[in-house]
């Protein structure tokens, strides 16, 4: 191995998939987001803007080192957009938190519902600042270390019958 490479997989944290939910054409935040992520040394796989969840899942799937899924959403219409989110990351078993943020309902006036409802549809963090990614993917890493495969398996059915 080069010395380059060695260095690279010293520094590196791993891997996210980032990308802008399926309805979303809003772009600004994601890639200051991009920008932002490589610099704290993880490796980006950008998406970008109107991303079907089925294409995370299956870039998710096939990452290697994958430390987190990061789905923005901007134009209100995230709820829409992850409908199928549980279905699929169940099908693509795909077991590292997936992390949503941005502008998650539609109107001024927020209240809990929409994350009551994105937790419900297999969210694991929902987060508003950009800079709390990092150490929530940590928290979040080293809970599902204690959870098996089974485990995660086993929830992802339970949504599917939930949702
Ligand atoms: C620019 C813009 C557009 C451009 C987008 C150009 C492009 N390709 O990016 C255009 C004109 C295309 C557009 C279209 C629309 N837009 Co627009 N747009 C904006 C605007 C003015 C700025 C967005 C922006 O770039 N901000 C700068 C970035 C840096 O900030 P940000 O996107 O908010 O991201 C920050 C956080 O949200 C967070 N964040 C973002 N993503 C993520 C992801 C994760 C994982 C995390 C943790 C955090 C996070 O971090 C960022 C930095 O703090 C906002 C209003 C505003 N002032 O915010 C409206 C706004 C987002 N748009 C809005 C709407 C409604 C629309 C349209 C539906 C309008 C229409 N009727 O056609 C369409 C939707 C198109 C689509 N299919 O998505 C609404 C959304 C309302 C809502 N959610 O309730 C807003 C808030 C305007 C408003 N006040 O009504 N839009």
């Amino acid at each position: 191995m080069q010395d380059s490479s060695i260095k690279h997989l010293i520094a590196n944290r791993g891997t996210i998939v980032l990308g802008v939910a399926a309805s979303d054409a809003h772009v600004v935040g994601n890639h200051l987001i991009a920008m932002y992520l490589r610099r704290q040394r993880f490796d980006v796989i950008n998406l970008g803007a109107c991303t079907p969840t089925e294409e995370f899942m299956q870039v998710a799937s096939k990452a290697e080192r994958l430390v987190a899924v990061l789905i923005g959403s901007l134009n209100g219409h995230a709820l829409e957009d992850l409908a199928d989110l549980a279905e699929l990351r169940h099908r693509y078993n795909v077991s590292v938190p997936i992390i949503v943020g941005g502008n998650l309902s539609v109107g001024a006036i927020k209240n809990d519902e929409a994350i009551v409802k994105l937790h419900a549809l297999g969210v694991d963090q929902i987060l508003q600042d950009p800079r709390q990614i990092v150490d929530a993917i940590g928290r979040l890493s080293i809970q599902s270390q204690t959870m098996s495969i089974n485990d995660i398996s086993h929830r992802s059915a339970f949504l599917l019958e939930e949702a």
